[in-house]
Parts: structure tokens; sequence; C-alpha cells
């Protein structure tokens, strides 16, 4: 049958005569087919990648390019009257994770199958995900997403596992979605759910009562843990999850008559971020179960474990009361207490080290790195901050456990579903050889004076424009001029990635505007992002933002010329299609403070230029397209670190000493943006900046506005701006996580 006569088979009908959806369930049921029909790699030692988040994004696009059916579905939709983009609309996008973390392990399980390794994601089956943002009166609100309506890839599997929470026994359930590589093989992502779950609990957004385990265990990723009830949750999730992934891990290995004894030559276990580190006492316990000595198991343990270090903010290494655990994993108590009676006995009881503090609070950190034989970084700046600051006493210790893995992105996804025309012209130009090898991208090169190719890119992304405008005037009704340079600052809210800094830029070229200095050509500054719903700061920046986009927006003197544009509910879909029209890619964090970043490496890959701090990734970007592709600026993270350890930084003395600075923060507060929305956090929003300022906004400000003039001036020297357009996609080919994924291969898992 071909894929035209399986389509109407399954459809009962012509294709001209089916409606999006049902072409939507029958696309999925062929995908679902193909898939079975593929082998699940095959190998003697597997990893898991043990997360609480999966960003997966939507899967049916991506499915289509891996199992090498898309063009041509592509192509039998339109010769019908249909297209695929509209079918693909139709899916919605399992929301399950928040952000750099998440969408990292579904990259990673994108390359892992691609490389036909074997190796597993586990997660969690979160009805509600995160939560979906909505914007009334200028403010983010909550509601659940409903993201588990309506057809997907997750499959309901009979199996099942008795996990112990708080002494009583529930069973969790797997639930499975295949992970089809590219022309590969498949692997597997296990989420665990509870069948008892009831989504009626839910009212007013997103509340519920956070004692009812039975029915709320899994309503939400990252349930608001400002109070009690709240953080035993978190660790009823995470225990929910790592119980269930070891238990999967011990039953395979026994299944399979391996020796528990050698379980380092079957399974590694990377762990994402400290949410999953009580897998190494559960994989402990699970194995003195089997009849070996708590040492033995240990060491069994430590030579499994590796784990990945995502930060370095004090506020997301996670401790919990020894007394939260002893109530939700009583049974886990002994083993940790041991593994800290290891610690104590074997460093001389040195506070830094031990991984039960004298507030008795367990370091969940600090236990990943004790039993883990590898601890990574993700980017080489970010591992250095590690090994010399933030974990220095356990680098003293374990130097050789430490290694940098610079994060990647699947270029599957991010540029040849979210940018096809960007992709055929690659093609064109140096075949198809990048898809498997991105390091062929280079070859891009040779077209650096061929002005044909320069214009063909520019072409490109004004297409790509012109697409987004289209798409922001349908959902959020605001003309946006594709002939403008379009800014882009999407990410999660967070004070240290500092959106904040260019809402500060936007009312200094505001007022410029309004006093006559007009811009050469009219610049879109484009935002999205979600906050934490317990964020205050990042729920005002969102607020200033909102603000701005009304005001400025509605001011026919100056809307000519600057537009702003916080898009609502920014997500993998949104990011697929607002990254491609970008032309100025903004990763403006403190240095030192993003570990790494991903959309500045998904940006660079769709030819937007960066401009950014020396922070995280963006270092390696700048090494590898040189000082005249990228706009670099700021304190370095040296001088950061510096300010901090000698509490030398007041933003009252920057805001005081600059006329320019002062005027842009006091317009906070103004009367224009007070008359549009709520002067109380308006104002919060301006005493934090002047009075506290803890990611040195004001520090950076005046450089960041300089650099930025810079750029935008450059940008209309269009001949050089195309080369460095050329030159960011030609370097991205380090940033493929095939290329991360061997190297955590050849570094860490070794898998055979
Ligand atoms: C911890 C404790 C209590 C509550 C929440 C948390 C928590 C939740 C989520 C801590 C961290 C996260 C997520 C972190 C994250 O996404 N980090 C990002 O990881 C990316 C992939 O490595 C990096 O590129 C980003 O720089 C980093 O910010």
């Amino acid at each position: 049958m071909t894929l035209q006569e399986e389509l109407v088979s399954l459809l009962h009908k012509e294709i001209k005569d089916a409606a999006d959806s049902e072409l939507y369930e029958a696309c999925l049921e062929i995908v679902r087919q193909r898939s079975e029909q593929i082998p699940t790699v095959q190998g003697t030692k597997k990893v898991y990648y043990i997360s609480a988040e999966f960003l997966t994004g939507k899967q049916l696009g991506k499915n289509l390019i891996n199992l090498g059916l898309f063009d041509e579905m592509d192509r039998i939709l339109k010769d019908n009257g249909k297209s695929l983009e509209s079918v693909e609309a139709i899916e919605k996008e399992p929301s399950l994770g928040n952000g750099g973390l998440g969408r990292l392990a579904a990259c990673f399980l994108d390359s892992i199958a691609t490389l036909n390794l074997p190796g597993d994601g586990i997660g969690l089956r979160y009805h509600y995900g995160l939560f979906k943002q909505q914007f009334i009166d200028h403010k983010q609100h909550e509601i659940p997403d409903e993201w588990l309506d309506g057809s997907n890839m997750v499959r309901k599997t009979d199996i099942t596992f008795p996990v112990q929470l708080a002494g009583k026994t529930y069973h969790s359930r797997m639930y499975d979605m295949d992970v089809i590589g590219y022309k590969g093989n498949k692997n597997t992502l296990h989420l665990f759910d509870l069948d008892t779950i009831d989504e009626s609990i839910v009212h007013d957004g997103i509340q519920f009562d956070k004692t009812n385990i039975e029915k709320n265990l899994t309503l939400f990723l990252y349930p608001d843990d400002s109070d009690r009830d709240g953080q035993l949750l978190r660790i009823y999730q995470q225990y929910f999850m790592v119980s269930s992934a070891a238990q999967l891990i011990i039953h395979k290995e026994k299944e399979a008559g391996h020796d528990l004894h050698r379980l380092d030559q079957y399974v590694a276990v990377q762990i994402n971020d400290t949410h999953p580190s009580m897998v190494i006492p559960e994989l402990i316990r699970l194995l003195m179960m089997e009849g070996i000595p708590m040492k033995r198991a240990a060491d069994i343990v430590n030579n499994v474990c590796a784990y990945t270090n995502h930060t370095i903010l004090a506020e997301a290494l996670e401790k919990w009361p020894l007394d939260y655990l002893g109530e939700v994993v009583p049974h886990l108590l002994p083993i940790i207490e041991g593994l800290d009676y290891a610690a104590y006995c074997a460093f001389s009881g040195n506070p830094d080290l031990m991984i039960i503090d004298e507030q008795n609070r367990v370091h969940m950190a600090k236990m990943d790195m004790h039993y883990s034989r590898s601890i990574n970084g993700v980017a080489a700046l970010h591992t250095e901050i590690l090994k010399n600051q933030e974990l220095k006493p356990f680098y003293n210790i374990y130097p050789q456990r430490f290694n940098n893995k610079t994060n990647g992105i699947t270029f599957r996804r991010f540029l040849m579903h979210s940018n096809p025309q960007l992709t055929n012209l690659i093609d064109m130009l140096i075949g198809e050889g990048w898809k498997t090898d991105a390091s062929h991208l280079e070859e891009l090169l040779r077209y650096y004076n061929d002005e044909n190719v320069l214009e063909q890119l520019e072409n490109i992304k004004y297409q790509n424009k012109v697409r987004l405008a289209n798409f922001i005037k349908e959902k959020e009704n605001i003309d946006l001029d594709p002939n403008s340079v379009f800014d882009v600052h999407v990410k999660r809210m967070h004070e240290y990635k500092r959106q904040q800094m260019n809402a500060l830029w936007v009312i200094y070229k505001y007022m410029q505007i309004k006093n006559g200095a007009l811009p050469p050509r009219p610049i879109t500054v484009i935002f999205g992002g979600k906050a934490a719903p317990a964020y205050k700061m990042a729920k005002n920046v969102i607020h200033l933002i909102l603000c701005l986009q009304e005001l400025i927006n509605n001011d026919p003197e100056a809307n000519k010329y600057l537009k702003v544009v916080m898009i609502q509910n920014y997500n993998v879909d949104k990011a697929e299609k607002v990254i491609p029209a970008c032309d100025i890619s903004e990763q403006i964090s403190l240095a030192s403070k993003e570990a790494s970043g991903t959309g500045n490496m998904k940006f660079m890959l769709n030819g937007a230029v960066t401009l950014g701090t020396a922070d995280g990734a963006n270092v390696e970007i700048r090494n590898l397209v040189g000082n005249d592709n990228i706009y670099v600026f700021g304190r370095s993270s040296d001088e950061v670190i510096g300010l901090y350890n000698t509490s030398s930084y007041h933003s009252s003395d920057f805001y005081y000493r600059s006329n320019s600075i002062h005027n842009c923060v006091d317009f906070i507060t103004s009367e224009q943006l007070c008359a549009i929305g709520d002067p109380a956090m308006l104002n919060e929003l301006r005493d934090n900046l002047i009075n506290k300022d803890w990611f040195m906004t004001l520090l950076d400000l005046e450089s960041y506005c300089a650099a930025k003039e810079t750029a935008l001036m450059d940008y209309e020297n269009r001949a050089w701006w195309k080369r460095k357009m050329l030159v960011n996609i030609a370097k991205s080919g380090f940033f493929s996580s095939d290329r991360t994924i061997k190297e955590y291969n050849n570094d860490i898992w070794h898998l055979r």
C-alpha cells in the first residue's frame, strides 16, 4: 500500500473530504504502525535518563521526519487541498517540562535513539503539566494545561510497581512513548502515573488539596512548595518516580539473568539535576533486598549513577528536611543516614562534605556527588565555576569525577522541522550529510562571498518573519512589520535572565523616539516565557512588559518605530515558530548564572546573531564564530563572582550616578504606565531595582544599551549582516546534541 492508500483506508473517506482532526488521527495511527515495525535498539548496556521533566514538544511532525515520511505526507496532503501544518496544529503539546532542563532531556532522547544507543527516559505523566499561561489585565494567570485531551503517542501499559509512600502501598502504572531515532531504531520514554488521580479536585486556576496524594500525586509538575504540604508533595512525586525507575531497572536485570553485583556492566543511570536523587538510596535498598550488604550495594550504585548539575543558584539546590523524608519515605532514612555516616567517617566530619547538615536537612546534590561516578556541568564556563567555586570541596576530593558536557540541541526539530526552507537551502548547497554529522555545516563557509546564497538566506529569514507576523496577528491581534528588526527574548522568566534589562532598553528607546531620535529601521521586541506561580518579581517583570506593550503599540508617534509583543504561553511549538524569524537573539543573563542556555544554540542555528553576556554556552558560541559575529557585553563572570564575594555591588550607586539609568528606572512608575497597570506591582519592581537588584541589572545596563545600538547599526549594513548569519549557521554544528550524547557515551556511559 502506498502512504496515500494507507491514509485513505484509515480515514474511510477521501483525503479531501476529511477534517484536519481526522487527518491528525490517521497520521498518528500511521506513525504508530510504522513505529511498531522498527526494532528497539539492542545492546548489553543501557542508560536510563531519569528526569522530572521531558519537554518533548509535539510528536507528529518530528516522528514523520525521523521515519522519513514527512515530505511525502506533506505532498499528499497538499495535493488534496490540505496542509500538514494545519494537521500538526491539532496535536496538543505534552506539557511535561518547564524549560531548558526538560527540553535538554527530550533532545538527548532523540540523539540517543538516532545514534542507535540503548537508552530510555524515565519521568512522570503529569496530567496538567506545568500550567498554561494566560494574560488578563496585563498579568499572568495560570490554568491547567489539558494536554491529555485528544490522541497522543503516550500509551498505557499493564506494567505496575508497588510504591511505599508514608507507609501505604500505591501502584505506579507505566505509560510508554516511543522515541524514534532519525532513520534509526527506537527507544522508550517511560512515564509513571497513578490510576486514582482525580482531575476534578483542581479549582480556581491551579489550586487543589495538597494532602490528598491518591488524587493529586501527578496532577502538576512543580506544584507550589511554599508550605509544608507542598514540599511533602514534591518528595512524594520524586520518590514515586525513582522507586518506579529503580524497580523497572532491577526487574529487567533479573529477568535478563544478569548478576546484580555487576549492575554497572549493564546499566548506567543519569540523574538529571537533583530531582531524581533518591534513586541512589532506592537502588541501594532494592539491592539489599536481594541480599547484598549495604556497603557493597552502595559501591555498586556508585558505579552505576552519574549526576548532571544544571545550576549554581542556591535556591535551586534541593535540601529536604530529614523529618519530611522520614514522613514520606521512612524506609529510606536508615540508608540516607548510613550514606551520611560513611561520608562522615571518610572525611572526618568536614561539614562541607556532609549529606545531612547541622539543621538536619538532606543535601541532595551532595548525596549525588558522593555516590556518582561522574559529576558534570553543562557548558565549559559552568563546569569551571563548579570546580573552582560552587562545588570546590567535592572537586578537591573527587577531581577525576568532574567533567564538562556542553549542552546541545537536536537539529531534526530545531532546523529540519522548524525551518524547512533553510533546511532545503542547506541540502542544496552541501548535501544532507549534516543531518547525521552536523560538523558538515562548516562547509557553508564556502559561500561566504556568494551574493546569491547570501540573498537566499536573507529571503528565507524574511519569509519566516512574515510567517511569524501572521501567527502573531492571528493569536494576539498585533500587527508586526516583517521589515523591522526582530529582537527576540524568549525563555523562562527569572531575574537572573534579566528580561527586566531588555524592558529598560525598551523604555530607553521609547524615550529616545519621543525625543525625536529615530532608529534607522523599526524595531520589534518579542518576549515570551512563563513565571513560576509564586515568583512575585518575575510576575512583576511580565506585568511591566505587558504594560509597555499596551503603551507603545498604541502610541502613534512611537509605534511606527518600536513595537513590543509578549507571546502568551510560550512553549516548544511557539519556540519553533519564533526562533526561525529572529534577527537578534537576546542571551543577557548575569555572567556566571546561566549554566549553559540552549535557546542561544537554536537561534544561532537559524541564522540569528547573539547579543549576550559572556555566560554559559555564549562563551563557546563566541569562540566559534569570533567577535565579528556576536555582540558580547557586560561584566565577566569573574568580576561578578568578585562582587558577590565582597558584597560590593550597590545598585543605588548606578541609579544615582547616571541620569539615563535614573530616567529609565523611574519610567516604570510613571503616570503613563501606572494608568495602564497595577501601581503596586510596578512600584515593587522599581524599588527592587534601586535597592536590591540581586542580579545586577543596573550594573550592565549601559554596556547593554551600547552593544545593542551597535548591533542595530550593523544590521543596516546588509552585506555584513548576511555574512554574520551565514557564519553563525556554519559554526553551529558543535551544538548538535548528537555530539553531546557521543561525549556522554564515551566518557560516562560506555554503552555497548
Ligand atoms: C528546585 C527546587 C525546588 C523547586 C524547583 C527546583 C527546580 C526546578 C526546575 C530547579 C531547577 C529547575 C530547572 C532548571 C533548568 O531548567 N536549568 C537549565 O538547564 C538547562 C539545560 O542544562 C541550561 O541550559 C540552563 O542554563 C539552565 O538554567
